[in-house]
């Protein structure tokens, strides 16, 4: 029987681990309960600045978010840029239970919101607006895209990847974010998107990915790390895998930052990141702390 455990991206996964824990140990729970538990705990954060409510907006003030689940490649839901509701797991995962599509966008994706009878609610904190206002005074330019910088999430708050293993062998994972702070309006990044920002098989192993999303979705991050361990790979050479091939296909900035979690289905798990400063959290009944990852490949 294998043992529990959750794991989640940055410094801040460990609150999303700690909520997610006892849901995957429950009676009755499990990985996919512990998954999304863990991201509702993100997003209903305020201090947390992009990911669900106080995430940052857009370049145009507006916030959106993206949000995927996964527990097989038949059994995943997502939805992108979401405006007005606080949870964008769970209606990702509701996309994946009660409709026979993955994917739900913008209006549409809202609409069946509402028919789920989730509840609508403002995702602008005063704190964001105030940190938007600042950027727009700095960046006056009205199309300018913004460039983040590596490691943002680590002082203001992002992604979060969760993947979590339960006693039944059920692998699982999910992420959320509100993208990019001061995106071009419109931009989606690789966390909604099946096989960039999450993946998962039940018999292969999972991954998900943070980080500059335009670089993860270049090489379709997750799909490859789960498909290097499908061929044999260790959850370590996946996740470096990944990062190399990131590597090798751009024009790596100072300010360029991704970084993977892998699982394979023994539980076996590792991480790599382009650059240090990418953290994963990890909870399991004799553990409850952060790691660096075990692959960096720049100094
Ligand atoms: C995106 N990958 O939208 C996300 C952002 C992120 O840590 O993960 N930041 O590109």
């Amino acid at each position: 029987m294998p043992e529990p455990l959750i794991l989640a991206t940055w410094t801040y996964g460990r609150q999303a681990c700690a909520a997610g824990w006892p849901h995957l140990v429950r009676d009755g729970g499990g990985a996919l309960d512990a998954v999304e538990h863990a991201c509702r705990a993100v997003e209903a954060d305020p201090e947390n600045m992009t990911v669900g409510y106080g995430g940052r907006p857009d370049a145009g003030g507006e916030v959106t978010l993206d949000a995927a689940v996964m527990l097989s490649p038949s059994e995943c839901g997502s939805v992108c840029c979401i405006r007005n509701f606080r949870h964008p797991t769970s209606i990702a995962r509701l996309v994946m239970e009660r409709t026979p599509h993955v994917m739900l966008a913008g209006d549409g994706a809202e609409r069946f919101a509402r028919t789920q009878a989730m509840e609508p609610a403002d995702l602008l904190t005063d704190a964001a607006r105030e940190a938007w206002e600042q950027w727009r005074k700095e960046h006056p330019g009205q199309d300018e895209p913004a460039r983040p910088k590596a490691n943002i999430e680590e002082a203001d708050h992002d992604t979060v990847g969760v993947l979590a293993l339960d006693a039944r062998g059920t692998l699982a994972g999910a992420c959320s974010t509100s993208g990019l702070a001061f995106k071009v309006p419109g931009r989606v990044g690789d966390s909604p998107i099946i096989g960039h920002g999450l993946y998962v098989d039940p018999a292969r192993g999972a991954a998900v990915a943070t980080g500059h999303g335009e670089l993860v979705m270049g090489v379709c991050g997750t799909f490859l790390a789960v498909e290097r361990m499908r061929e044999g790979a260790s959850p370590t050479e996946a996740a470096a895998d990944v990062i190399r091939r990131i590597g090798d296909a751009y024009d790596l900035k100072d300010d360029h930052q991704a970084g993977i979690i892998t699982l394979a289905p023994s539980g076996q798990w590792s991480s790599a990141a382009l650059r240090p400063g990418f953290r994963v959290a990890v909870r399991t009944s004799t553990r409850d702390d952060l790691t660096d990852p075990q692959f960096v490949l720049l100094p």
